[in-house]
């Protein structure tokens, strides 16, 4: 099992940066931190790459054996997620309704800024990445809002760096936060763990350049 995960774990790193979704460089996060890798979801942005992103976290979501109600997709970024990732499921025999929020709030029309199946029930929240969790924080706020369970989360990284509260660098990650202090089940098709043994193992000599900074940043950042 751990096994197999660490090698899905590693044809989605594969993936990413084939498909020009993870890269090195210089980048700035949310968190304000420098960053030697950034991973951008907004980047599997045709019909094949999509799917086969979707097919990634729905194979992770099945092994994990994780139970939920319905799927929440946060705006912006969680919006196709959410939407591909219920019709894969669904493919695979395992239809569950979906959701998405708009950022601002809307005073005509169908009013509200949920959109989709009301949220009700244990919510799986899909989204694209984990950082200093703050992202996570809003979309848990949303769907206590709406009166339903915020009960785990899907992502497609796990960046394993320190979350931050109140403006503030903790020594633990968002991922364990989410995971310990709230006890939700975390489930991540890929993490920055897999991206170092990604460089190690099977990265030409080109892309392994870039693994002496990502460590570096794991160093500095990482929990
Ligand atoms: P946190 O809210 O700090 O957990 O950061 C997660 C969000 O940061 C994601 O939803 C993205 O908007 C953005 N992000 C990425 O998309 N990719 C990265 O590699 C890093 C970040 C980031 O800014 O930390």
């Amino acid at each position: 099992q751990q096994q197999h995960d660490a090698r899905l774990a590693q044809d989605f790193v594969a993936f990413a940066i084939e498909a020009g979704v993870l890269r090195f460089g210089e980048f700035k996060t949310k968190a304000g931190r420098l960053s030697p890798y950034f991973f951008n979801a907004g980047l599997f942005n045709d019909g094949a790459r999509i799917a086969r992103l979707a097919e990634f976290y729905a194979a992770r979501l099945i092994d994990s054996g994780l139970e939920f109600d319905m799927i929440f997709g946060p705006a912006y970024k969680g919006i196709p997620l959410g939407a591909t990732v219920a019709a894969e499921l669904a493919r695979r025999g395992r239809n569950v309704p979906f959701a998405y929020n708009r950022k601002e709030a809307k005073d005509h029309g169908e009013g509200g800024s949920l959109v989709g199946a009301p949220l009700a029930g244990r919510v799986l929240i899909v989204d694209d990445v984990m950082s200093a969790g703050t992202a996570v924080r809003e979309s848990i706020a949303t769907i206590r809002a709406a009166g339903a369970t915020p009960h785990a989360v899907a992502i497609a990284l796990d960046r394993q760096e320190q979350a931050t509260e109140n403006g503030q660098d903790v020594p633990h990650s968002a991922v364990q936060y989410v995971r310990d202090q709230l006890g939700m089940a975390v489930v991540a098709i890929a993490s920055l763990s897999d991206l170092l043994a990604y460089l190690d193992e099977r990265a030409g000599e080109e892309l392994r350049a870039h693994r002496a900074s990502v460590q570096a940043y794991r160093e500095r950042y990482g929990a």
